[in-house]
């Protein structure tokens, strides 16, 4: 059994909704916790809606290709629709990390390449594991984790409930 995080994005159609989705399949594979849900500006084109991200933290069997199998199969299951690179997406599933592993082929980079940089997937990784060290750096001392003015606008609970934010 491994430790895996896992960053969710969306900013295309109905992007709760499709979050707590992509949630509850993951919830099939393996234990798993939720981080915070953020609104969080575009990386990228800026003529693009916000986006909703979070990470899950599953504790899976699968192996790391099979793995992302699956994120590609509720990413196509959700509808995907990607129209431009780092443009808008309806769902967008990356593998941020698989135990201590890295991983370098033609099919799947861990940690993932946007990892040290991004704030919105490095600050609801932290909610999950406060202490996280990658590549022998604490996470939460980096600048972009200090700098930061990302704020929740959901707490943990919220995946369990039935409201809208
Ligand atoms: N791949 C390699 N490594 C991995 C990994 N660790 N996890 C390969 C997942 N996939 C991995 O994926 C393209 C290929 O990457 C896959 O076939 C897989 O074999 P993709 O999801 O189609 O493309 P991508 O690399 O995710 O797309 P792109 O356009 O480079 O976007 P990014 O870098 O994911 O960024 N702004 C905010 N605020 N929040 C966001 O979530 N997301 C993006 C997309 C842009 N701006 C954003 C956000
Ligand atoms: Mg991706």
């Amino acid at each position: 059994m491994t430790i895996t995080y896992i960053g969710l994005g969306s900013n295309l159609g109905d992007s709760q909704a499709i979050l707590k989705e992509a949630v509850s399949q993951l919830r099939k594979e393996g234990e798993v916790r939720v981080s915070k849900l953020y609104s969080t500006p575009p990386m990228g084109p800026q003529d693009q809606p916000d986006y909703l991200n979070a990470v899950v933290e599953l504790r899976t069997d699968l192996a790391p290709l099979a793995l992302l199998d699956l994120l590609q199969r509720i990413e196509n299951e959700s509808g995907r629709v990607r129209l431009r690179r780092w443009g808008e997406r309806t769902l967008d599933l990356d593998l941020l990390l698989y135990g201590d592993l890295e991983i370098s082929n033609d099919r799947l980079t861990v940690p993932h390449v946007g990892l040290f940089e991004r704030d919105f997937v490095l600050l609801p990784l932290l909610d999950l594991n406060e202490k996280i060290v990658v590549n022998n750096q604490l996470l939460c001392h980096l600048n972009v984790v200090q700098q930061s003015e990302l704020e929740p606008v959901a707490l943990a609970n919220w995946w369990e409930n039935k409201d809208n934010i």
